[in-house]
């Protein structure tokens, strides 16, 4: 299944903590990496009084399932040291399954396409250098469309 995920990070060395990140999804059991976009310096969504983040999207072929792949995802979060030191604050890394397949899944623990996904620059530009502006988002249509209705101002090309 090709699946895509959404990388950030806004402490301890954002560009490496991207890049290991990267790394550890491309080694991870039954799934590789096919492409990773460019680095986005990112004003933060949530509390202002902290670091601008690097965020990056990831293109995987996987064949794991949604769920073990969200665990997995989470292992490489908590290998990686990962620390959250408030509601929508600062964070070392952050992975989020943002499209498995065209799967829609409503879970407690896991939202597919992910929420946040058609309304946040620093998700959809990453995205749609992957993956083109045609890309379908399950239940809410082509990239493209709600790319147009974003501020992507401040969601800056640093890298790539
Ligand atoms: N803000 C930006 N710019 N990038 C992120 O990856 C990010 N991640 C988050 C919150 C705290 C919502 N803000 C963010 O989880």
């Amino acid at each position: 299944m090709r699946a895509y995920v959404g990388l950030g990070s806004n402490l301890g060395e954002p560009m490496e903590q991207i890049s290991s990140a990267l790394h550890a999804i491309d080694q991870l059991a039954g799934s590789r990496l096919i492409a990773s976009s460019s680095l986005y310096r990112t004003p933060p969504m949530g509390p202002q009084d902290q670091p601008d983040y690097l965020n990056a999207a990831a293109e995987i072929e996987t064949s794991s399932e949604p769920l073990q792949l969200l665990q997995q995802l989470q292992y490489i979060e908590q290998q990686q040291g990962r620390v959250r030191k408030r509601h929508w604050g600062e964070r070392t890394i952050d992975l989020d399954l943002l499209l498995y397949g065209e799967q829609q899944i409503n879970l407690p623990t896991l939202q597919v396409p992910h929420p946040g996904l058609i309304e946040r620059a620093f998700v959809l530009v990453p995205l749609m250098e992957l993956a083109g502006e045609l890309l379908w988002v399950p239940g809410q249509g082509e990239l493209g469309k709600w790319l147009v209705r974003c501020d992507c101002s401040e969601t800056i090309k640093v890298e790539k």
